[in-house]
């Protein structure tokens, strides 16, 4: 018994030739990039005292202290960090609202304490 074996010959179409041209059409959207702020703790200042920022900008502060332990407290925003000689904490805000809020030290840290406060202006 013969059995006729049937080659069956498939004609595929070049549509592999429009992926190349749709290839070109690739945006790259550079990420945003974050400012970074240098925010130091002595008693019983912070410097700097006051900065402005832009609404929706977002930041990195960096904080550290020169002498003892303190803590960033920007109660408006919800935002703390604590401020530790020899070591950088790293806290990220992102202002939503415009206008003038205080930030303080949350930590004891000696006699004027109480008095030591920053200012952060948010403008559109
Ligand atoms: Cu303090």
């Amino acid at each position: 018994m013969k059995t006729n074996a049937r080659g069956v010959r498939v004609a595929a179409a070049a549509a592999v030739l429009a992926l190349g041209s749709m290839l070109s059409y690739v945006a790259v959207q550079a990420a945003p990039r974050t400012k970074v702020i240098k925010i130091s703790a002595k008693r019983f200042d912070f410097t700097p005292g006051s900065l402005t920022l832009k609404k929706g900008e977002p930041v990195v502060f960096e904080l550290t202290s020169s002498d003892v332990l303190m803590g960033f407290n920007l109660p408006d925003f919800n935002l703390r960090g604590d401020m530790i000689p020899g070591k950088v904490t790293r806290i990220t805000l992102v202002p939503d609202k415009t206008g003038t809020f205080t930030f303080l030290c949350d930590v004891f840290c000696g006699s004027k304490h109480e008095e030591m406060n920053g200012r952060i202006t948010v403008v559109d």
